[in-house]
């Protein structure tokens, strides 16, 4: 292909924005985890919609396959060129309007990075619902991109619940931009739904109109533990139920936290190790402390439970960091599997002792790591020590979910990790409904070609 298509390129975004030393493009072609790895020929940088465009239309017109990448955050190998594909970074699309006050809504270019974009939100007096652990990398395009939900969606819902409108270039070039913002706009397919979670296969999101929601002045951090994980999990779903100002509502295990503790050198929370721990969190205009501690009180009529409250920031910071740090305490022992799952609240329980169970039975030397965003019965299962390419235990876990009646996803997205299982959760006449729309839009194939729908039999 790659030198004439490579000198059309650089003419839309400049040399020095096409990437091609292979010391720099490596960096672009292996995900975070360092489970999923390829090879890129070059990594393209533009710097506005215009150019985005122009770079598909070049590729279209060619047949040359991007995939989309904003911070390379992504957990199911989803932005990593898998098969020679070309890197489209959207880094450079860093552009912040300022906070619409009146209508508490913002205008954010896809390379944005959550973290900026909750700053800005926050200067404005509001704040921006999704918030995760990668914030200072996670871009606005990579978290439409699948669809994130992060620590806050007990509250706030995911990403799509905050997307007011898009601007987005199709693979041929063209550009549909719908930023106005208006709440209420019944006029025809809602884009911004069918491209959020579409994980770069229909369209490459280059703005995004993304609704605030209220800055609370008073919060405050409990750290519950447990000695079962079944009255963790009943505890999550209880305080919810009379704790309106609940934030986040976040589980760990015992196994995690030592691992957490050992890696980072935080020191243990409580002087007993406990089997498993929630960490909730309480936002209002006042004080939300005695409301919580009226929450806790009626849990520890029920289930034995230890407490440590945090109010002020530092200390706040600290409790979180126990949940927070579990991703990079995992990756620091090896190439974890991630299988990031959602079950009905019925079956998480038994669900968590099954897993680890199913585990062990197929590979006896490997960890399970089990933690999650409980009040959504989200939980990440981590499995460490085995080889990157060996798939049994996704196999067995994903099926055990389905079974369950659960989601294979429920946040991280398809990837290239989960899609051999989707038909688990989709019937054949969705497979084929989404293979059909993605046809409609992408009839050369170009757009992400290697996630999300199983390979074509
Ligand atoms: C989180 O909740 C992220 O911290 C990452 O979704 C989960 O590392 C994981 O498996
Ligand atoms: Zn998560």
């Amino acid at each position: 292909m790659v030198d004439g298509l490579l000198g059309d390129l650089a003419e839309v975004v400049g040399p020095a924005n096409v990437l091609t030393e292979a010391d720099v493009v490596a960096g672009y072609a292996v995900d975070w985890t360092g489970r999923f790895r390829g090879s890129t020929p070059a990594v393209v940088r533009p710097g506005s919609t215009e150019e985005v465009a122009a770079v598909l239309r070049i590729c279209n017109r060619a047949e040359v396959a991007v995939v989309p990448q904003g911070g390379n955050t992504g957990l199911v190998g989803g932005g990593v060129p898998l098969a020679g594909e070309v890197v489209l970074s959207l880094a450079r699309l860093a552009d912040l309007d300022d906070v619409d006050l009146a209508d508490r809504q913002v205008t954010a270019g896809a390379g944005v990075s959550i973290g900026r974009l909750q700053v800005a939100a926050t200067e404005a007096g509001l704040a921006y619902g999704v918030d995760l652990a990668s914030r200072d990398t996670a871009t606005v395009g990579g978290t439409i991109a699948t669809n994130a939900a992060g620590l806050r969606a007990l509250r706030y819902g995911d990403t799509r619940a905050q997307l007011v409108g898009v601007e987005a270039v199709l693979a041929d070039g063209s550009v549909v931009s719908h930023l106005g913002g208006l709440v209420r706009d019944n006029t025809g397919y809602h884009l911004p739904s069918l491209l959020c979670g579409s994980e770069g296969t229909l369209a490459i999101v280059t703005r995004a109109r993304l609704r605030l929601v209220p800055a609370f002045a008073e919060r405050v951090v409990a750290l519950l533990a447990f000695d079962a994980v079944g009255p963790a999990l009943a505890a999550a779903a209880a305080v919810r139920s009379v704790l309106p100002s609940l934030d986040a509502a976040e589980l760990f295990l015992h196994s995690g936290l030592e691992l957490v503790t050992e890696v980072t050198g935080l020191p243990a929370p409580f002087p007993e190790p406990h089997v498993a721990y929630l960490l909730v969190e309480a936002a209002d205009q006042l004080d939300p402390t005695d409301a919580l501690a009226s929450a806790i009180e009626l849990l520890a009529e029920v289930a034995d439970v230890a407490v440590a409250v945090a109010a002020d920031p530092a200390r706040r910071q600290r409790l979180w960091a126990y949940r927070e740090r579990h991703t990079e305490a995992i990756s620091s022992i090896g190439t974890p599997h991630k299988l990031d799952v959602a079950l009905p609240a019925s079956t998480l329980a038994a669900f968590v002792a099954e897993a680890v169970d199913r585990v062990h039975s197929l590979a006896p030397g490997a960890r399970t790591w089990i933690f999650g965003h409980a009040a959504d019965g989200n939980l990440h299962v981590n499995v460490t020590g085995l080889a990157p390419d060996d798939d049994r235990v996704d196999d067995t876990i994903l099926r055990l979910v389905a079974f369950h009646g659960g989601s294979i996803s429920a946040e991280h997205g398809i990837g290239t990790a989960k899609r051999s299982w989707l038909s688990l959760n989709r019937s054949d006449a969705e497979i084929r409904a989404f293979r059909a729309i993605k046809a409609a839009l992408d009839p050369h194939g170009i757009l992400n070609p290697n996630v999300l729908l199983p390979a074509a039999s």
